[in-house]
């Protein structure tokens, strides 16, 4: 119906970031923007709560339950590869998704955890010996969203952990201290060395308006690139 998205697919379009960079604002926005522009654009957000799964990570999240760590990323993840169906049917149809969170913060915050305890090893010659378990590697934390829909562009809203705390205290879910968002901050920041994604940094810092404005331009460029192109996987 509209010159902008006749026939092509939409693009998928996902907001990186630590807490406090105000990812969820942007996402609305930016939304709110493309449709003003004529263009079909929903929002998507992960965890997405409302699921089973997700009722299950949001309990975890309110620290409501206490799930094994390994255990709570593979949920996460679920919960990503739940929506794929619709994900690749909304692309199809010509939609824009804006995502806000998708499998880097996965990786990026399970890989900041450090596990707690330790093995138990027998030795050869009797008794045993303490070993400490191992953190987890970029490369396990992974492993379990490979072959999701790949983004056709990875916005990282970037906010130092000082400007962050400026914007008043972390809330009170699991991860939301500014220790663990200082790891989470250097591990996005390992991520970004992979070019094989499309990471465009913008600095959060600037006021909301000039945050969005530089969102909708990228996104907008994005969406002429990707309508002509199949959507790649992780
Ligand atoms: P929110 O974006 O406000 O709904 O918060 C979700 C929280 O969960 C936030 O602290 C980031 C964290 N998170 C998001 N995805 C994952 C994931 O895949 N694994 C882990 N461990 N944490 C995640
Ligand atoms: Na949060
Ligand atoms: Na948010």
């Amino acid at each position: 119906s509209d010159w902008r998205m006749a026939g092509h697919r939409g693009a998928l379009i996902v907001l990186e970031g630590a807490d406090r960079a105000g990812k969820s604002t942007q996402a609305r926005r930016l939304v709110e923007a493309l449709r003003n522009q004529g263009y079909q654009a929903e929002g998507m957000r992960f965890p997405e709560r409302t699921t089973e799964i997700g009722r299950l990570v949001g309990s975890y999240l309110e620290k409501k339950s206490n799930i094994e760590d390994h255990t709570v990323h593979l949920l996460f993840s679920a919960n990503r590869w739940e929506h794929v169906p619709l994900i690749k049917e909304k692309l199809k149809s010509g939609i824009t998704l804006v995502v806000d969170r998708y499998a880097f913060s996965g990786v990026a915050f399970t890989s900041s955890k450090e596990v707690k305890g330790h093995l138990s090893v027998r030795c050869r010659h009797g008794g045993f010996k303490e070993t400490e378990l191992p953190n987890f590697s970029l490369h396990w934390c992974k492993q379990p969203d490979v072959g999701l829909p790949k983004p056709d562009l990875v916005v990282f809203l970037n906010i130092t952990p000082e400007e962050a705390s400026k914007r008043g205290d972390y809330g009170t879910e699991r991860y939301e201290t500014s220790d663990f968002q200082k790891k989470v901050q250097k591990r996005y920041a390992e991520l970004m060395d992979d070019k094989s994604l499309n990471w465009k940094v913008v600095d959060a810092a600037q006021s909301m308006e000039d945050v969005h404005n530089a969102i909708k331009q990228l996104s907008e460029a994005i969406i002429t690139e990707a309508r002509h192109q199949p959507v790649g996987k992780l």
